[in-house]
């Protein structure tokens, strides 16, 4: 596997970060999970665009241009052959000394990794996941927005170790005021009364890319869509439920802490906005 690296192209083996990188130190980085659909990138603008944005908002200044973390992200691609892939692209402070200090890293890192992705099992797709809430809180966008695709993903991982210690692969992750913010990697939608519903990034949502991908196909489809904040009783009365993100794509959920969603079963609304999704995927997007 070749890795971009800081301006080269490097094997796997030789494609190492100092133990000073601020990235390693203290998460003090930004990146993106990208996804490569039959030979196109799927709303590569939009992923660079939000990591403009979450690296303007950590005032780390991006060593390269639009067009070129455009380029070194498909030329990642293409140097491994691939044509379907998860690509991480990844921005980190740089290497400096054992202080916080950002302004004494002269140099921010950038990697590029493009690698095979392992989805949700397909069973889930099918049956739908059960999913649970956990105990602990999304963080407050006071203390750090989680609009900003951060590599602090340490209130997350609780929240993913929790889910699994209560037998879930995905859990529900709550703001401090207990409106639901979105899952541990993935956004929140909830379909009720025929709209699709899903928590605003005021409420601790990122602005996930395929979460504003389902607002495009909404339209398309002509359901009724809007950000509107979401309890878990919303959930317990709603019709169906699903999760997006550019690891599951969409996914229906059928259960919450236990309870049945719904029918218990995938709804026809969330098979709909699936089925426009893939199509999209493969239609959309740039070439590499
Ligand atoms: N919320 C959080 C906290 C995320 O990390 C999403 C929502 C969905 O956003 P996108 O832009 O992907 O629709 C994410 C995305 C992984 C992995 O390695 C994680 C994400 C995406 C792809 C892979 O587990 N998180």
């Amino acid at each position: 596997m070749k890795i971009y690296l800081d301006g080269k192209f490097v094997d796997e083996a030789d494609a190492k970060i100092s133990v000073f990188d601020h990235g390693l130190l203290y998460g003090d980085g930004v990146f993106e999970g990208i996804r490569l659909y039959g030979g196109n990138i799927f709303r590569l603008e939009e992923h660079l665009e939000r990591l403009e944005y979450s690296a303007k908002a950590i005032l780390l200044k991006l060593p390269l241009t639009r067009k070129e973390l455009s380029e070194v992200t498909c030329e990642t691609c293409r140097q491994n052959n691939l044509t379907d892939a998860y690509i991480r692209l990844v921005v980190t402070r740089g290497v400096g000394d054992l202080g916080l200090a950002p302004w004494l890293c002269p140099k921010p890192t950038v990697f590029v990794i493009a690698s095979k992705i392992t989805l949700y099992p397909q069973e889930h797709y099918d049956n739908g996941l059960a999913i649970v809430t956990v105990p602990t809180r999304r963080i407050n966008p006071a203390a750090l927005p989680p609009t900003i695709k951060s590599l602090n993903y340490l209130n997350n991982i609780l929240g993913k170790i929790e889910a699994r210690q209560f037998g879930a692969l995905e859990a529900i992750m709550l703001n401090d005021q207990g409106y639901i913010a979105e899952c541990t990697a993935d956004n929140v939608f909830i379909v009720h009364k025929g709209e699709l519903l899903t928590p605003a990034a005021s409420q601790g949502a990122l602005k996930g890319i395929t979460r504003s991908a389902i607002f495009a196909i909404a339209q398309e489809l002509g359901i009724p869509i809007r950000e509107q904040e979401l309890t878990r009783y919303d959930v317990w009365i709603a019709d169906e439920c699903f999760l997006t993100g550019s690891g599951a794509e969409v996914i229906p959920v059928v259960k919450l802490d236990g309870r049945e969603i719904g029918s218990g079963r995938p709804g026809p609304l969330t098979q709909r906005v699936l089925e426009a999704f893939r199509r999209r995927v493969r239609i959309e997007g740039t070439r590499i």
